[in-house]
């Protein structure tokens, strides 16, 4: 059976949580609102509207904003946190990322993004691995964002795999909820947190091989 690799983006190929943190922080902080690096743990992997309606609600705001004003409100954030990765290159890649993407290709092992992030395209190409995915899923295109299975499985759809012969890496609870939805194998990357339900968690990539991967 023809095997493929499903990868998140922020927290498995590269960190960028500071820098939502930071946009977001300061976009909060103009409606009145205080968050702390807690409460910025529960945005990740989550995407941008669902993230300021949780901020909005965390600041018992919720009622206070039309959708257009919100639609505003996502875009002010956004264009400081594409801002804040003005610097992103190949030296932001998480350890041992591209080590197991060459060893991927090597085995031609088709690779898909699965990211919630609209900055995905941008942001692998600043790191310099965006020619190792075949596909890279767009977020606009989906109906339910994670821990909805649909994601990964229109990621396993675009590069010709079975869920079953999927592997998805994930580093928020949220996606291994999706992976394992998806009828996929998990493999959950924190070296902070339990990912309850992954079938197997590392700390980071350094500590897979994409030999024994494809042997188990
Ligand atoms: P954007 P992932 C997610 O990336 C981030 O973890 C989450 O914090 C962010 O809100 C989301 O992307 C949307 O990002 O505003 O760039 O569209 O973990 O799914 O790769
Ligand atoms: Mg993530």
């Amino acid at each position: 059976m023809k095997k493929g690799f499903v990868f998140d983006l922020d927290g498995v190929i590269t960190d960028t949580a500071k820098f939502h943190y930071i946009a977001w922080k300061e976009l909060a902080e103009s409606l009145g609102i205080t968050i702390d690096e807690v409460f910025n743990e529960s945005l990740k992997g989550i995407s941008r509207m669902d993230s300021l309606d949780k901020i909005l609600a965390y600041g018992q705001k919720e009622n206070d904003y039309s959708p257009a004003e919100k639609e505003a409100l996502a875009k002010q954030k956004n264009d400081e946190y594409v801002k804040l990765l003005a610097d992103l290159s190949a030296a932001d890649l998480l350890p041992g990322v591209h080590d197991f993407l060459m060893d991927a290709k090597a085995h031609q092992i088709p690779c898909a993004i699965a990211s919630a992030s609209k900055n995905a395209p941008m942001i692998l190409e600043k790191l310099g691995v965006l020619d190792f995915f075949g596909h890279i899923v767009d977020p606009e295109s989906l109906k339910k964002g994670k821990p909805d299975p649909e994601i990964f499985v229109k990621a396993a759809q675009s590069i010709a795999v079975a869920p079953e012969d999927a592997i998805g890496f994930e580093d928020a609870q949220a996606g291994i909820e999706g992976i394992k939805a998806a009828g996929m194998y998990a493999i959950g990357i924190s070296a902070t947190e339990t990912l309850a339900g992954a079938d197997l968690q590392v700390g980071s990539m350094t500590e897979l091989s994409v030999e024994q991967l494809i042997e188990r």
